[in-house]
């Protein structure tokens, strides 16, 4: 494969790191010595890029991708440098933004949790992210709300909620990690960055998540009819399958 046409796009969390930690130096290591020489490559994540930076070891690393999609690819990144942004403000309008924030922090205020924390609402360029126990919880609280999220579908009934509540608001809601809910313009899934590579990689878009199945964030990508599609597992499974489609031998 020629490096100037094909791309490998990854998601972040459960793909080339653990869900919200650091990169392992060993994948970073791989991805831009190893795979750069025999493709582009390139990162799309629901995070804004200062999570995705502090995920990846900071600016430096950043710049070192050809391509980094932040918040989906409304907060668009070529070689560490910002091309594009689109902002969910301009999208919605004043009057529709408040009705779904208030009816949001209106759901949160009767829901009983074992424990709840603070930045329940994220306001983001091209988002809304919301956080049932709050943004601000610790790891371990992360984790402890993820379990108590399996068994109470608190995330999934308050999505049920909003829909039923606000059905013509124009707006989608992906599950994506562990604490939260994004809300973007419907359309505006990983799918969004497609535009900035379709013509410069025609038939060369791979693209590797962990949550490609129905409901996950990575679904509406991975069945794009532009791109290639790979499942992966986790970080160590992400080098596995690309030393096996690329032949490297490290
Ligand atoms: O994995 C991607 C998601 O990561 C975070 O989710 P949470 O904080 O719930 O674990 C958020 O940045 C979210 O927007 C993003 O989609």
């Amino acid at each position: 494969m020629d490096r100037n046409s094909t791309i490998c796009l990854f998601d972040v969390d459960g793909t080339v790191t653990d869900p919200r930690q650091p990169i392992d130096p060993s994948v970073r290591s791989y991805l831009i010595n190893d795979l750069k020489k025999v493709s582009n490559i390139g990162l799309v994540s629901g995070s804004d890029i200062s999570k995705i930076s502090e995920q990846i070891g900071g600016s430096e690393f950043v710049s070192q991708f050809d391509y980094v999609f932040a918040e989906n690819g409304l907060v668009a990144f070529k070689n560490g440098t910002e091309f594009k942004k689109q902002t969910i403000v301009d999208y919605l309008g004043e009057e529709k933004l408040q009705k779904f924030i208030n009816f949001a922090l209106g759901y949160m205020s009767k829901i009983e949790l074992p424990f709840k924390r603070g930045t329940f609402v994220e306001f983001r360029t091209g988002m809304i992210n919301i956080s049932p126990v709050g943004r601000s919880c610790t790891k371990t609280e992360r984790d402890e709300f993820e379990q108590y999220d399996k068994i109470h579908n608190i995330r999934k009934k308050f999505i049920e909620s909003i829909k039923e509540q606000l059905p013509d608001i124009g707006l989608t809601y992906s599950i994506g990690g562990q604490i939260s809910f994004d809300c973007f313009p419907v359309g505006w899934d990983k799918r969004f960055c497609l535009r900035y590579l379709e013509s410069e990689f025609e038939g060369n878009i791979h693209f590797f998540g962990d949550k490609t199945f129905t409901g996950g964030n990575d679904y509406e990508i991975f069945n794009d009819s532009r791109v290639v599609g790979h499942t992966v597992t986790n970080p160590k499974d992400t080098v596995s399958q690309l030393n096996n489609l690329f032949n490297i031998t490290i």
